[in-house]
């Protein structure tokens, strides 16, 4: 366990490492308890730096020997890494440690899965595998040599050779440690073969776990799709004759880009139409291709520190996405996507933990793989494209591969191939990665004589990080309407550079209505009183009329808790006549019906100056959709039927968005039939997709409990199938009910706390239970403490992430707020807390 001393590492501190590395030869002799790692690295003294200490990290390590050119030496040892006396001209330094992948529960560094070893490095994991300047901007080449009885040995790069119980790999691209990977097991290899543009054969293999085999194929086919786009759109090229994906069961997050050998969480990969969700299908699809994008943006251009960890996340979530809408449906994409922004990502730059997209100090690294750092990191690209245009975005990117190929980078580096590409200068665009918080922009309109003017007036709230927000560059995709529903003007983008600023249109016969931030051209909160109810019939971009629907449902639901309202009827009208409008794609009108989460409408509430009430929130939501099923209800069995798939089972944006059409036409069926379709749909259901929504729309009605025993019946040896069932037990549990079904089934005899997909179904679904979550008694706080502190001597990085679940605390009343502090002093004066754990809690707190 770590030293929870507090250390804060500036981004103004970087400084250059005092040697580099030449060549990196690593020997591996595998055993459960008791593996040595041999290493033989060549150092030579840095000429572009000033500070010459030999530092090397090293974490849980036992040093059996040091040699300098062959002599023994004595370095001096802490529990961070050690110092050494060494030479300044090149030399060769050589060590063996003893480390215990078996009892390394952290997940991070070399440790034991399901039989088998694997390794997770980023951020700072290579050091609890031997002693190296464990920082990205020390890039190797590595050759690896395994020892060990398994019948499968892999690691980065291409395979040299291999023998009865041994095999060596060679990575002939320089890359940091952080990309190492070593997996060693009994796993079956799903094969695939790839020839790139320039007619390079590779090798690529998917291994999984011996009864995982037919769950491959999709993954290796997304694999292939992936590596045909990054061609094509990027012009990217695989650049090794091998490229393989392990499936692990123990994994923090959802998957790793390390070179040649990406190592996933299995839920991130393996699927089957039986044992999957049209849900998991995309998502599994979007993470494959993000891994596989990383090999160009981030590993052969990497970080020069972790500072700029948004440069390969924000720009490989920004292709990934990219990929997904031309895969399948780009307003689709673009509506979830933005839905997901403004549950996660403006959560948190609205509360204690906002930061910057380059935050400029941390204490721990991996308390930064955040929504800002990922998802508006990716938002900043798409402005950028938008702002520079499609091909001077292209140009600028190809000269960033040629200018920066081989380099470990920084945002400066990134904006300034666009700057030389464009002519542009990007000073005031480059706030968006120095300044937290979400900017608010206000919109007035006027129309005199033909001309209609659009007046903004942007303003961020202050944060921790960013006291005193400056203006930023906003681009605003607008177009204007015409009363007939007709263009009046066609989408432009405006540039909004100062804290107020208007734009005329003249030429306006009459006065138009204004369609503004098309396909959400900004992760801004647009304050704007505009004609919902006509953008939502008329608006010709897809985007800003789900907007609409959404702005109406939430004005409606907003009246409900503030006033006790009914339902307003222009959006249940609006909402009837989107719904039955078979021109449009079943997956847009499925998310047209989606309401905001409930813990959207107490940002709201909260912002507005109110304090949220979590039930009152639950009950207006319920109105609600009880509302919808009253409007829509002429509709509900003929749509019902006309979506259902007759086809064989294929993960296509076309049949799922059938499935996601029919499958909240049954939400609302439900409500009115008291289970009997979803019965029938249970039954007969042939997929996860169908079985699962079944099944939660059955919790609660009186086949629940009959439907669970034989979901469970029917899965209980299936790991990621049992995960859903853990999750939506508290996903649909009452309020009132949430924390005790939970604990329930925290004493099941298949709930494995140490498994962080099984802790994260359970004690993660009790987070995003609204109204549950904030039981008035305190009970979902008291046991999400409960089990944090349970964890956090075990895995401190998923520990620390799940304290996110208090971020809003200051949100609610006091008695709420009294509840949510006395957890959150608990947790912080827990004896030895991780580092990790005590820098969220901090924050949190502050
Ligand atoms: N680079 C990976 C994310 C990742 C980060 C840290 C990890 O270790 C716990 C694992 C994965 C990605 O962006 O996919
Ligand atoms: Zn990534």
């Amino acid at each position: 366990m770590r030293d929870a001393a507090p250390q804060t590492i500036y981004l103004k501190d970087y400084t250059p490492f005092g040697f580099t590395v030449e060549e990196v030869h690593l020997t591996f002799d595998l055993a459960p308890s008791a593996t040595r790692v041999t290493s033989r690295i060549k150092f030579a003294p840095n000429p572009d730096a000033t500070d010459k200490t030999f530092f090397l990290h090293g974490e849980e390590l036992t040093l059996r020997w040091a040699k300098i050119d062959g002599e023994t030496v004595e370095p001096t040892i802490t529990a961070e890494g050690l110092t050494c006396n060494v030479p300044n001209i090149p030399f060769v330094w050589e060590s063996e440690v003893q480390i215990d992948p078996a009892g390394n529960t952290a997940l991070e560094g070399l440790y034991r899965s399901s039989g088998m070893y694997c390794t997770q490095c980023e951020a700072e994991g290579f050091r609890k595998i031997t002693y190296y300047p464990d920082r990205p901007d020390v890039m190797s080449t590595f050759t690896v040599r395994i020892n060990g009885p398994e019948p499968v040995l892999l690691s980065n790069g291409n395979p040299v050779a291999s023998g009865k119980g041994w095999a060596e790999w060679h990575d002939p691209w320089p890359k940091p440690a952080y990309l190492f990977a070593l997996v060693a097991g009994e796993l079956i290899a799903h094969p695939g073969k790839f020839t790139t543009m320039n007619g390079r054969k590779v090798e690529l293999n998917l291994y999984v776990r011996p009864g995982d085999e037919h769950k491959c194929a999709f993954g290796m086919q997304a694999l292939k799709d992936s590596m045909v786009w990054d061609e094509k759109v990027y012009g990217r090229e695989y650049d090794l004759d091998i490229f393989n994906i392990v499936a692990v069961d123990d994994f923090n997050m959802g998957a790793m880009e390390n070179k040649g050998l990406n190592v996933f969480n299995s839920s991130a990969v393996l699927a089957s139409p039986e044992t999957s969700t049209d849900q998991n299908f995309e998502r599994i699809e979007a993470i494959i291709a993000h891994e596989y994008f990383h090999n160009w943006t981030g590993n052969r251009i990497t970080c020069r520190d972790w500072f700029q960890l948004c440069l390969k996340e924000g720009l490989t979530v920004y292709r990934d996405s990219q990929f997904t809408s031309d895969m399948r449906s780009a307003p689709v994409k673009r509506i979830s996507d933005v839905i997901d922004l403004r549950g996660r990502q403006f959560t948190e730059d609205q509360g204690p933990l906002a930061h910057p997209v380059r935050p400029e100090s941390f204490q721990e690294i991996n308390n930064f793989y955040t929504a800002t750092v990922y998802e508006k990191g990716a938002e900043v690209i798409g402005m950028l494209r938008t702002l520079v245009g499609a091909d001077a975005y292209s140009k600028a990117v190809d000269l960033y591969f040629d200018r920066h190929d081989g380099q470990a980078c920084t945002i400066e580096d990134w904006i300034q191939v666009f700057e030389d590409s464009t002519g542009r200068d990007l000073g005031q665009f480059k706030r968006w990665y120095s300044q937290a918080g979400t900017p608010h922009l206000k919109v007035t309109e006027s129309y005199e004589g033909d001309t209609y003017t659009l007046t903004f007036a942007q303003h961020t709230p202050p944060s921790a990080t960013t006291p005193d927000p400056k203006p930023q560059v906003i681009p605003v995709a607008m177009g204007l309407l015409a009363a007939d529903g007709s263009e009046a003007m066609g989408t432009q983008v405006l540039e909004i550079t100062k804290d107020t600023q208007s734009f005329s249109f003249p030429g306006q016969p009459a006065r138009p209505v204004p369609s503004i931030l098309r396909g959400f051209s900004a992760p801004v909160v647009l304050d704007h009183s505009a004609d919902h109810a006509f953008l939502l019939a008329h608006d010709t971009d897809p985007f800003n009329r789900w907007e609409s629907a959404r702005a109406l449902a939430k004005g409606s639901l907003m009246a409900t808790i503030r006033q006790g309202k009914a339902p307003d009827s222009a959006y249940l009208e609006g909402l009837t006549k989107v719904v039955a409008d078979d021109s449009l794609d079943p997956a847009y009108r499925a998310l047209m019906i989606g309401l905001p989460a409930q813990s959207e409408l107490a940002a709201s509430l909260h912002a507005e100056g109110d304090v949220p009430d979590p039930d009152a929130i639950h009950l207006a939501v319920d109105a609600m959709r009880e509302a919808q099923a009253e409007a829509l209800q002429d509709m509900l069995h003929p749509l019902y039927d006309a979506h259902q798939v007759t086809q064989d089972y294929v993960p296509d944006a076309a049949q799922s968005g059938k499935r996601a059409l029919g499958n909240a036409m049954l939400a609302l069926i439900t409500r009115r039939d008291g289970g009997a379709v979803a019965q029938a749909q249970y039954d007969t259901a042939t997929n996860m997709t169908q079985q699962l929504a079944a099944l939660g729309f059955l919790i609660g009605a009186e086949q629940g409990d009959a439907a669970l025993g034989a979901f469970e019946a029917q899965w209980k040896d299936d790991r990621l199938v049992m995960d859903k069932w853990f999750g939506l037990q508290v996903m649909k549990a009452k309020p009132d009910d949430a924390a005790d079904t939970a604990t329930a089934l925290t004493r099941h005899h298949d709930f494995n706390w140490k498994n962080p997909n099984r802790f994260r179904a359970t004690l993660g679904a009790l987070a995003m239970h609204h109204a549950g979550f904030h039981a008035k008694d305190g009970s979902g706080y008291a046991l999400l403490a409960d089990w944090l502190i349970k964890l956090d001597p075990v895995n401190p990085q998923t520990t620390a992430r799940m304290c996110s679940a208090f971020q809003t605390w200051r949100r609610y009343d006091a008695i709420r707020q009294t509840l949510i502090k006395a957890q959150l002093e608990r947790i912080a004066s827990t004896p030895g807390l991780s580092r990790d754990t005590a820098e969220m809690i901090g924050r949190i707190r502050e």
